[in-house]
């Protein structure tokens, strides 16, 4: 049998971060999660292209351009949508999950959703610093393991 997974190394990889400015207390947070990830596990600064966008709805587009350029091994969209906030939060969150799921199968490069939704902003707070860890980082580290996880299949012609 053959197993194949990626490890959390993240020498020489490069990585595009698409961030949403939209509730900011937090997706600051994310941010500083998520390079904090990437640095630690080998992933060097200046390998880090940062992109800011408006909203949630919007990192889809953003991603997909990072993807498509063929300069990343991986993304990662961070955002967060808070329920209730507006009424269109729903069509927010839900194309926001889509759209990043599309920009990764599309491009066949891995982007990865860091995008918090929570009921409140105390729930989301505690997704980026609490007693939940980060999920900033968390992103960081699938983003790695699934660059890596690219790496072996290509290496199998996968
Ligand atoms: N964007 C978010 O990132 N989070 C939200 O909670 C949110 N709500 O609730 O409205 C939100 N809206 C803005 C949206 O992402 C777009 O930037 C805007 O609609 C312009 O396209």
């Amino acid at each position: 049998m053959l197993r194949l997974e990626g490890n959390l190394l993240g020498e020489g990889l490069r990585v595009g971060l698409v961030i949403s400015r939209f509730n900011d207390l937090v997706t600051r947070s994310l941010r500083e999660g998520a390079l904090d990830g990437l640095l630690r596990h080998g992933v060097k600064a200046e390998d880090v292209v940062e992109v800011w966008v408006p909203g949630s709805f919007e990192l889809p587009q953003a991603a997909f351009r990072l993807a498509s350029s063929g300069r990343f091994d991986a993304v990662i969209c961070l955002g967060c949508v808070i329920r209730g906030e507006t009424p269109h939060w729903e069509y927010v969150s839900a194309q926001a999950a889509r759209g990043i799921a599309q920009a990764g199968i599309k491009t066949g490069v891995p982007v990865v959703f860091g995008v918090v939704v929570a009921e409140s902003l105390d729930q989301a707070l505690e997704r980026v610093g609490g007693k939940q860890g980060n999920k900033g980082t968390e992103a960081a580290l699938s983003a790695i393991e699934m660059a890596n996880l690219w790496h072996r299949l290509r290496e199998q012609g996968l």
